[in-house]
């Protein structure tokens, strides 16, 4: 049995942050009803198309293992169907732009109403305050939520990461509060409201960088490049390039091939429990007991220095050299692996985090799988479901609709074009 085997989701959700969360609920075994607008459905559908009248990557890559059906939710059958879905289902995830869930008049009150064990999910860019009502996208909850204040080099602009920390990272919060309040209601029998602010999401990640604000009253803050370039801190967390965000001081550095190849790099740390050994393999023995560079808090303000000849050994070696040279030695590195090297790794693909899709419409293409394994809870990657694949299903097997009532509903038109078969 999988671990949220018997658990429904009324899936609201749509582009990116709502669509990562019940994807993993998907994942961990729950029945995810994908609730679309009749002839449309998630706009991510058709955003960033590759395979011209075939699901972008963009919306399958997010809606694995999921159900879909068509619902007109301003639609007054549309209204009935759904009442009869929050009635049905235990979690309702939505990430509607503030106020338009009130809009459909599916009211916070008027849910518990209609279910009082239901866990209502919801992703806004901010929490309550006097940006509650703004639409947010990714890169604004990196702006607003403190990781691009602290990215890029201290001479250069703010940076945005490729890691869809504001989006896939609330997510992720979110699903862990709505598994809380699934524990949290087989003790009580009720529900409650599960709330996500995407700014809040970017700032818990972005904690660390919070910690060194306060440090920064104590004085510079060392593990910086800055410090031991002598250039004075401001008022706040400034960004720090690729040094380190901890106590151990690291760097990304160029290994062969780096003149051609954008990637040919590597993340190289001297922690200070293996700092002989660093000593050893850059060919500078006399740097373990040289008064200056023998201890941690000697070595902060020559940094540049280290890793200046650090880099013309690692530039001596690929990154996977690097990699298979440090690692018995204890020395923490990381080879900068581009998303090619990513998609054809072979250990990924035996773990199932990389794996292969057939799409009826665009043919088989890579995806992430689950990135959390429970060993009684194995996944398995079902293809997203097209626009409405299951609108009859839903509504016979989930709804119990038939015969007339379910005659009358499709007739309404709040379900759209009724798909008779699944286009396997
Ligand atoms: N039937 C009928 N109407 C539907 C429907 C359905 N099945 N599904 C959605 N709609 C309607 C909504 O009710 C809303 O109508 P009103 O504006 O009249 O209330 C309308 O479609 C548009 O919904 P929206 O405002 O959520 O969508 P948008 O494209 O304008 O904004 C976004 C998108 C992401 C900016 C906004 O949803 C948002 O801020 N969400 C919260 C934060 C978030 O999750 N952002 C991350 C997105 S991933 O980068």
């Amino acid at each position: 049995m999988k671990a949220l085997e018997g658990v429904k989701v009324l899936d609201f959700t749509h582009v990116q942050s709502g669509p990562t969360c019940t994807q993993l609920l998907a994942w961990f075994g729950a029945d995810v009803i994908k609730v679309e607008r009749p002839g449309v459905g998630d706009a991510t559908r058709k955003q960033l198309i590759d395979v011209p009248g075939a699901d972008s990557l963009y919306f399958t890559m997010l809606n694995h293992n999921k159900r879909s059906i068509e619902l007109n939710s301003k639609n007054e059958t549309g209204k009935q169907v759904l009442t009869r879905l929050i009635e049905t289902c235990d979690v309702m995830v939505e990430n509607f732009a503030p106020g338009a869930l009130d809009r459909m008049g599916f009211t916070w009150e008027r849910i518990q109403e209609i279910n009082p064990a239901m866990i209502l999910a919801s992703i806004k860019g901010f929490g309550p305050g006097k940006y509650e009502d703004c639409k947010v996208y990714e890169n604004v909850a990196q702006c607003a939520g403190g990781s691009a204040s602290t990215t890029g080099f201290r001479d250069g602009p703010p940076l945005v990461t490729g890691a869809q920390i504001g989006d896939s990272g609330t997510g992720l919060h979110l699903c862990l509060g709505i598994v809380t309040a699934l524990y949290h209601r087989t003790q009580t029998g009720k529900g409650q409201k599960v709330s996500a602010a995407m700014q809040d999401g970017v700032l818990n990640l972005s904690r660390v960088k919070l910690r060194d604000q306060q440090r920064l009253a104590a004085g510079p803050l060392k593990e910086y490049s800055q410090f031991g370039e002598g250039v004075p801190f401001g008022e706040a967390t400034p960004r720090a390039g690729n040094d380190s965000g901890g106590g151990q001081p690291g760097r990304i550095l160029k290994c062969k091939g780096w003149e051609t190849d954008p990637d040919a790099y590597t993340y190289f740390i001297t922690q200070a429990a293996v700092w002989g050994n660093v000593c050893d393999v850059i060919g500078k023995p006399e740097w373990k007991d040289a008064p200056g560079y023998a201890t941690p808090p000697e070595r902060l303000d020559k940094l540049n220095e280290i890793f200046d000849a650090v880099e013309q050994w690692t530039m001596t070696k690929t990154k996977f050299e690097v990699m298979d040279i440090c690692n018995p030695l204890n020395i923490p590195v990381g080879p900068i692996l581009s998303m090619k090297e990513l998609m054809e790794d072979e250990g990924l693909r035996k773990t199932g985090t990389i794996v292969d899709v057939e799409h009826p419409e665009r043919g088989t293409y890579v995806t992430v799988g689950c990135p959390v394994k429970l060993s009684d809870s194995p996944v398995e990657v079902v293809r997203s479901p097209l626009l409405g694949e299951h609108t009859e299903e839903v509504l016979t097997q989930v709804l119990g609709y038939e015969g007339e009532a379910l005659a009358a509903v499709i007739e309404s038109g709040a379900v759209g074009d009724v798909r008779k078969e699944a286009a396997e």
